[in-house]
């Protein structure tokens, strides 16, 4: 399998993480958005949603969208519950992660970190600010419960897996982590898990960083 992918994209480092914890060795093809290699037509033709991470499987067919990568990624594992309640858990935190927390957190690193030049309102500014402290505030609770992981207590899901970049990445937006002491010991949680990849290869203490290494 290839995952069609850009360098810094959360949604991207999600499927690396679990194929990694799952000892999933992808092929990888690196885009950059800088350069427009998401508006080639060779990318159109690869990804109808026009964005990354995509999949390409093993018959050659491409899958789109970090949730249902991980899925078909996690499928018969134990990265994916046995258990029909702790199915829909994790599928309910997966659309929390994309509706409620993932947007707000991943603009603000795009736009203080990643693309300072950006149009930017202060406005839209202190709403991402909000909705994304609204959202680790939602986690944290959830975590106060006594939970270890997210969707099922007993292991860790997809679920960890996709609401982790972003919330690993949420200081590059100037969100604080120091707030949510459960979100961070859930983070080293996951981080010390076997197989755990960080955003760059082999290299954790790049995982907040703004680099582009040239592919
Ligand atoms: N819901 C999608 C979101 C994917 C997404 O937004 N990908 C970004 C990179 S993190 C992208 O392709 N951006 C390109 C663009 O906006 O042109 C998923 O979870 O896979």
């Amino acid at each position: 399998m290839r995952i069609i992918d850009t360098q810094r994209s959360g949604n991207c480092w999600k499927v690396r993480l679990l194929a990694s914890f799952l000892g999933i060795n992808l092929r990888r093809t690196t885009l950059s958005i800088d350069r427009g290699d998401l508006k080639s037509a060779t990318f159109v033709a690869d990804a109808p949603m026009r964005r990354v991470p995509v999949l390409e499987l093993d018959d050659g067919s491409m899958l789109s969208e970090s949730g249902a990568i991980l899925f078909y990624l996690a499928h018969g594992t134990r990265w994916w519950p046995q258990e029909l309640n702790d199915q829909a858990q994790t599928l309910a935190w997966m659309h929390f992660e994309q509706e409620q927390h993932m947007r707000p957190l991943a603009k603000l690193r795009l736009h203080l970190a990643l693309k300072k030049d950006l149009p930017l309102l202060d406005a839209q500014v202190r709403n991402w600010l909000q909705e994304s402290n609204d959202a680790l505030a939602i986690l944290e609770a959830h975590l106060t419960t006594g939970r270890h992981w997210v969707s099922t207590n007993t292991a860790p899901s997809i679920s960890d897996v996709a609401l982790y970049p972003y919330t690993r990445m949420a200081p590059m937006g100037g969100v604080a982590l120091n707030d949510y002491p459960l979100v961070q010991a859930w983070m080293a949680r996951i981080e010390s898990l076997p197989g755990y990849e960080p955003l760059f290869p082999g290299q954790p203490d790049l995982n907040l960083s703004t680099l582009e290494t040239s592919s």
